[in-house]
């Protein structure tokens, strides 16, 4: 292999990263978009805090080589869905499924995939629901679709989901049985806790939006 050709990998691959970097930066857009005519034109935001990465290269090759998926970009971009993601956390449920369908009914965001894993908690308790989208960004040379994985949470399931993955990363993926059983308690927690709230909102929000309403009233939907 010459040095041109190796400059000329580097530059290609250098450009693929790049794309996903500004597939993100439409998705955050979109979201503080959103954030903001929540703020200014309404009583709340349901948006709590919204953080993203692109994946790191070393990340991206173990998961290309755990998948074998072969070293070629079209490969990638097709089979690799998570090299930019972007995590939603919503203050509750029913927040955390109103942005999924305000950023997915953007008529320049295609669903590919959606697992909804608050329908159906994963079995170490894990829950949140992902959506992966297509995302044009518009280069120099033409428009390029970039997938992007966004994820939507509530703070209670950011909070299991932050410290499960430390666990997980400090036992080098060999969490002992009985660390996961408690992971697994503590989720049903964070489940209960998101539940109980969701009603104490309902309740004040009852209260708040029908002036001698008593505070038991059900919400008006
Ligand atoms: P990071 O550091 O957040 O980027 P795979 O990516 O192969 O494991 P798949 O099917 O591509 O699986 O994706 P899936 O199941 O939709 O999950 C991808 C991402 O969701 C993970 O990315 C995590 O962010 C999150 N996730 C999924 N399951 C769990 C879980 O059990 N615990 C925690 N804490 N997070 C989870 P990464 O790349 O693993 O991590």
């Amino acid at each position: 292999v010459t040095f041109g050709q190796v400059r000329a990998i580097g530059q290609r691959m250098q450009r693929f990263m790049l794309e996903y970097e500004f597939a993100l930066s439409e998705v955050e857009t979109k979201i503080t978009i959103l954030s903001d005519e929540f703020r200014r034109m309404h009583d709340y935001n349901p948006i709590e805090h919204v953080s993203s990465r692109v994946k790191t290269i070393d990340s991206l090759v173990e998961k290309l080589d755990r998948r074998g998926v072969p070293a070629e970009l079209e490969a990638i971009r097709e089979q690799i869905t998570d090299i930019a993601g972007i995590r939603v956390t919503c203050s509750f449920v029913g927040d955390a499924y109103m942005l999924f369908d305000l950023l997915t009914r953007q008529e320049d965001v295609t669903v590919r995939i959606v697992k909804d894993y608050i329908a159906q908690p994963k079995p170490n308790g894990y829950k949140s629901l992902h959506a992966i989208v297509d995302i044009p960004v518009f280069l120099s040379t033409g428009k390029v679709l970039v997938p992007v994985e966004i994820q939507f949470r509530t703070i209670a399931m950011d909070f299991w989901a932050s410290l499960e993955h430390k666990i997980y990363y400090k036992y080098d993926q060999d969490v002992p049985a009985a660390l996961l059983a408690e992971l697994k308690d503590a989720a049903d927690v964070a489940d209960a806790l998101d539940t109980t709230m969701d009603r104490l909102h309902k309740r004040v929000r009852g209260a708040d939006s029908a002036p001698g309403r008593t505070a038991e009233a059900p919400e008006p939907r």
